[in-house]
């Protein structure tokens, strides 16, 4: 008969902690088993989200903000959106976490200790964009399967860390690097340990961009466990898909990348436009690079109801993946007319930018006000759904709101 593996102890410790108090009998549970004082615990309270967060999905946990709680020119934890594809990683211990960085294109194949990272390279601040490649999947026709996001799968935190670049100069690459792939600490939801439920990469180009960084902080504190803790590759502007969480290893490989949700139609689109509900052959597939156009109106909501003779101002933000916004502008008659807003530089390359704008109404009613970005390379967000696809990413139309106008 096989042993029966039990639970280790750092985990049992990690549990109790969880729950307050010594598990008195823990050493009998099976490795896989978890507590039902666990099992019910509260996504909200456990990850510090705020109460207006939408969960899509508990196994594995996706939840997204409503654009109003992103009026934040800074992300904030609580209203930060979270993509798992698999479980949290369950035994976490920094002081043994190790970064190894090997592969085929690797000169001198290394290992990095997080003391290793803080205190031998020099520390850099970004504010990123990260937004997942499927937001927006919910406004797609025929549907695509997948988690519905809304409009809420996007952030714009603060990342501090070491940037790719010096690692890999540290490490050398040969002439024929071309992709940098991620492995990562968490767990496929079979439990298999030789699944791993997301293992994607970046070309080295966007590697070696000075923003893209190997994070140990996010808002000036450590990453928060559900965002990567204790290292987070951030790939700003791009599917935030690339930007590992609790990574672990990195590959400078000679090949484009095939790990996890790197292959078919995860995180790819046709590279010509198809109709909908078409049948796409994995040859006609591309992956996500930057990401397209967009913009969000945080402040007010829909449903927000003034008076005639009170000033009405909107604002939100506005990103274009790799690109800077260059023009932003609202119409509250359905996209016939559109009024120019006012709009901030971004901070810093990828991070997103700030509009807003006085709007006044010709007479009491109902208005929709819709917003509309435009990057420097002269393309505006569509007004309805884009290019259809398989896996429904990349919807990068207009963001509207409901507003009425009292006497
Ligand atoms: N290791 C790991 N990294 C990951 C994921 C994951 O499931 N595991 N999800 C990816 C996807 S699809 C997205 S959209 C972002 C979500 O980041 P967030 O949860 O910090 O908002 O993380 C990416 N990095
Ligand atoms: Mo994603």
């Amino acid at each position: 008969m096989k042993r029966r593996s039990f639970v280790s102890d750092v985990l049992l410790g990690t549990m109790a902690a969880a729950i307050g108090t010594e598990i008195v009998f823990g050493a009998n549970m099976p490795a896989d088993y978890v507590p039902i004082a666990l099992r019910t615990t509260d996504p909200f309270k456990l990850f510090e989200k705020h109460s207006e967060m939408t969960v899509l999905n508990k196994r594995p946990l996706n939840m997204e903000a409503q654009a109003h709680l992103l009026d934040d020119k800074i992300t904030p934890n609580s209203k930060m959106f979270i993509r798992n594809n698999g479980l949290l990683p369950e035994k976490t211990v920094p002081e043994k976490w190790e970064l190894q960085v090997t592969g085929a294109a690797a000169i001198r194949p290394q290992r990095y200790t997080l003391k290793d990272l803080k205190s031998r390279f020099t520390k850099h601040t970004y504010q990123l964009t990260l937004e997942c490649g499927g937001n927006g999947r919910s406004e797609l026709s025929p549907p695509a399967k997948g988690n519905q996001w809304t409009v809420g799968a996007v952030s714009c935190a603060r990342w501090s860390g070491v940037r790719l670049s010096d690692i890999l100069d540290d490490v050398g690459f040969k002439e024929n690097a071309v992709y940098i792939a991620y492995h990562a600490a968490d767990i496929h939801l079979s439990r298999d340990l030789d699944k791993e439920p997301i293992s994607r990469g970046i070309p080295l180009a966007k590697a070696l961009q000075k923003e893209t960084l190997l994070a140990y902080e996010m808002n000036g504190g450590p990453i928060p466990n559900v965002h990567g803790y204790p290292l987070r590759l951030v790939a700003g502007g791009w599917p935030a898909s690339a930007s590992g969480k609790w990574i672990q290893k990195l590959r400078i490989r000679d090949q484009v990348h095939d790990g996890a949700k790197m292959t078919g139609a995860s995180y790819r689109v046709p590279c010509e436009p198809v109709a909908p509900g078409a049948k796409v052959a994995d040859k006609d597939l591309c992956i996500i690079e930057s990401m397209p156009v967009k913009s969000l109106i945080t402040y007010p909501k829909t449903g927000a109801m003034f008076p005639m003779d009170k000033k009405f101002s909107i604002r939100g933000h506005a990103w274009a993946g790799e690109l800077q916004v260059s023009k932003m502008e609202y119409s509250i008659d359905f996209g016939a007319n559109w009024q120019e807003c006012m709009l901030e530089k971004p901070v810093n390359r990828l991070a997103w930018q700030q509009f807003s704008a006085a709007v006044s109404f010709p007479k009491k009613g109902y208005y929709e006000v819709w917003a509309r970005a435009t990057d420097a390379k002269g393309n505006s967000q569509p007004m309805v759904v884009p290019g259809w696809n398989p896996k429904g990413y990349l919807n990068n139309a207009c963001h509207r709101i409901a507003v009425k106008v009292t006497a």
